[in-house]
This record gives structure tokens, sequence and C-alpha cells, in this order.
């Protein structure tokens, strides 16, 4: 049966980790894959983390299996994080959480449930968009479309072009958008602009899809909520993923959650039903320790005031790097205009430099990034931003 199989290409931010691991040079720089780094160029366990595992590790007093749903408290808590805990969703009941493994699972959930509502359905994707949600949403039989979002010229968003995109899309079709810090290009939707792609979806019955997997990491949690508070507020229904792979620095624990708001509370029951439904035919039950870990967090006065003073550490750190490195790059007196960096949000920007560039980057200086000229900002530290400044500077003159 395997012997006609042919091999498939690797994921390239993954196999990417493996050639920076493979690189023996002591001055190479990873500012590949989206992981947070500290100074030291270390991706630590956050200590509100350490703490309330230590908690579990002595008060857990059982590993019998959890439900499909996962943790109650744990959906509950999240759900108040992303929306708030005042958002009319959660008091007029329409809306149903579930754990999910990573923000993976809970994209790949969704696109089973969506697909399992109105079999085919067309998502429309931005141009670009982080290269996992091509598989995870076509896999489940959902047909994909791009609306153009970032103009790698301009280094701003193509916000005319993307609702005229958005206007030729069919009743019932669906729009997926990056709750905040998108990936791969850092650059996000104002307010304004968050008001009027949700007008555009009410008046044309487009459904919202939100993939949320860096709250925390832009602005700030309210901040970087915005948008998806905004909507929910708004349309009758709408779906959610969201990762708490970075903002609790859990990435291997995968911890992830869904949420499916309903036009009502009657309609919330059914479709939780649904959802229910798709995730037995999956893997049943995600896994629970990263969730206990965030749930004993955001239940905790003070574990969750560690956890956000650490998370403030974290994105004044990479709104930080984004200044000194738009500032490293003018003292080297580039041509180019890179204040766009300091502009954009969350790990990731385009650098805007072509293949052979990013390939001499790699195998001259030792700088690794993504194909694109995708950087992970917060690889970056002030014992190598002079280094990389000065490297890239090399390669574009
Ligand atoms: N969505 C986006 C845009 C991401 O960048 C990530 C990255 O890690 C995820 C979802 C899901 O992450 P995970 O499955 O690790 O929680
Ligand atoms: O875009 C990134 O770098 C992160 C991490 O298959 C990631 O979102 C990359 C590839 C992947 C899963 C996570």
């Amino acid at each position: 049966m395997f012997e006609k199989l042919t091999a498939l290409p690797p994921d390239p931010i993954l196999s990417l980790m493996g050639l920076f691991r493979q690189d023996t040079r002591s001055n190479k720089v990873d500012l590949g894959v989206g992981v947070y780094k500290d100074e030291q160029g270390n991706t630590p366990i956050m200590a509100a983390v350490h703490a309330a595992e230590t908690r579990l590790l002595t008060e857990e007093t059982t590993k019998t299996y959890i439900g499909m749903a996962g943790s109650a408290l744990f959906n509950e808590r999240i759900a108040e994080l992303l929306l708030g805990n005042d958002h009319p969703a959660i008091k007029d009941k329409r809306i149903v959480t579930a754990q999910t493994p990573g923000g993976c699972g809970a994209l790949r959930m969704v696109a089973e449930f969506l697909h399992q509502c109105a079999p085919g359905s067309t998502v429309w994707v931005s141009d670009p968009t982080w290269g996992n949600h091509i598989p995870l949403l076509s896999s489940a039989g959902l047909q994909l479309k791009t609306y153009p979002y970032y103009d790698g010229v301009k280094k701003e968003i193509r916000f005319d072009a993307m609702m005229s995109a958005l206007e030729q899309a069919a009743k019932g079709d669906i729009v997926l958008l990056h709750g905040c810090c998108h990936n791969p290009s850092g650059a996000d939707l104002d307010k304004d602009q968050w008001h009027a792609v949700t007008e555009l979806m009410l008046r044309k019955g487009l459904l919202p899809f939100i993939d949320i997997a860096y709250q925390g990491l832009g602005d700030g949690l309210d901040e970087d909520a915005y948008g998806v508070r905004y909507v929910a507020a708004h349309v009758p229904e709408m779906v959610v993923a969201g990762s708490c792979s970075k903002n609790f620095g859990l990435y291997r624990e995968r911890v992830g959650y869904l949420v499916v708001l309903s036009a009502s509370a009657e309609q919330a029951v059914n479709a939780g039903s649904q959802v229910m439904t798709t995730i037995r035919a999956h893997y049943s039950m995600p896994p629970s320790h990263g969730a206990a870990i965030v749930e004993t967090i955001l239940s905790s006065v003070d574990l969750k005031k560690q956890w956000l003073d650490e998370l403030n550490v974290m994105n004044q750190r990479i709104n930080g790097l984004r200044r000194e490195l738009n500032l490293a790059l003018q003292q080297q007196g580039v041509d180019q205009d890179f204040s766009f960096i300091e502009r954009q949000k969350g790990m990731f920007s385009f650098l805007g430099i072509n293949k052979k560039q990013i390939l001499r980057l790699r195998e001259e200086f030792a700088i690794y990034m993504v194909d694109s000229s995708r950087v992970n900002v917060a690889g970056l530290a002030s014992g190598n931003i002079e280094y990389v400044a000065s490297s890239i500077a090399a390669v574009i003159r």
C-alpha cells in the first residue's frame, strides 16, 4: 500500500528550525519560528506557569477523562479573557466554548464544524496568511479564496482592495480574520477598519471566523481583543479559534480553544452538540495539563497578576525591539525606510528583501528567517541587533 507514496514537502517554518539547530556557528540568530525569546535567546517557562504547575502537582486528585469540551472552568475563564467579563454574548448565553489541542486543533475543529453546517463552504483568507491555514481549512473540505491584505511595497494594509474583494463574496461565505498581530505581516486592522468590515459582513450575510493566537503580545490583552469583541457584539453568528501557546508560553502542551457564537441561547445549545460530535469524531477529548495550568492562573488573583506582569514584559520587549531594529538600520545608513517595523504588531514583520538576500543572510551571516522574509522580532536581542542590522545592510546594498 505504501510503495507508491512520494515524499511531500516539509513545513517550511518547522524545517528551518531543524537547519538552525544544526548550524554550529556561535553567532547564529534565529528569526524563524514564531516563539517568544528573552534577552538570552531562551524561551523560558513563565514563572506563573511554573507556580501553577507546582500547585497542580500537589492538588490534582485525578487523571480520569475530562469531557469532549475539556474543562468547564477553563472554558469559562478563557471566554472572559477573550471577550471581557461583561460581554453581552456571554451574558446572553449565546456562546459555546471548547478547550482544544492548541490553536491548530481549534482551527481544524471549527473548519470541520463549518463543513458540517454547510459542506464545501468558501472561506476567504488574507493574502498573505499563515501557511498552516491552508491545510487546516482545506483538509476539512472547505474551499479557499483570498482577499488582498498586505501591500509589500507600501508596507500597509490594502484595505480598499480587501473590501472590494469581500464585496464579491456570496451570502454564507466565511471570512477568516486575524484577531491581532497578523501572521505573517504584523499589519493589523485599526478600529475603523474593524467597524467597516463588520458592517460589510453583516450586510452581505458573511460569517466572521477570527483566529487569535497572540492576544496580549501586541498592545495588551484588551486592546488586542478589540476586533473580536466588536464583531461579537454586532453579528448574530461567528466562530473563533484561539491559542494559549504564545501568551502563556505553553507551546508544546497544546492549549487552545474554540468559540461558536449563535444567534440565540437555544441555537447555541444545538451548535454546541454539533461541535462536540465533531470533536468526538476526531480525538474525543483534549489533553488536560496545559489548560489546567491556564485555568489555575486565571482563577487565582496572585497568579493572574504575576502572569499579566510577565506578559507585559514580553510585549514591551517586542515593541522595544521593533523600535531598536528600525533605529539600528537607520544607523547603518540604509536607503530603505524600515519605520513600518515600528508600526506593526506582534512577533512578525516582512523585511521585504528577496530570496537571494535571505539565503545570503543564512549562509554568510547565520541569520535565519523564512523565505517570505518574515522575521520573528522576538529573536532579536541587544546582543545581536547591531549584527543583524549590519548584515541586512550588507545584503541589501
Ligand atoms: N494561528 C496563527 C496565526 C498562528 O500563528 C499560530 C501559531 O502558532 C496558531 C494559530 C496556532 O498555534 P498553536 O496550535 O501552536 O496553538
Ligand atoms: O508561524 C509560526 O512561526 C508559529 C509557529 O506548523 C508554528 O505560528 C509554525 C509552524 C507550524 C506550527 C506552528
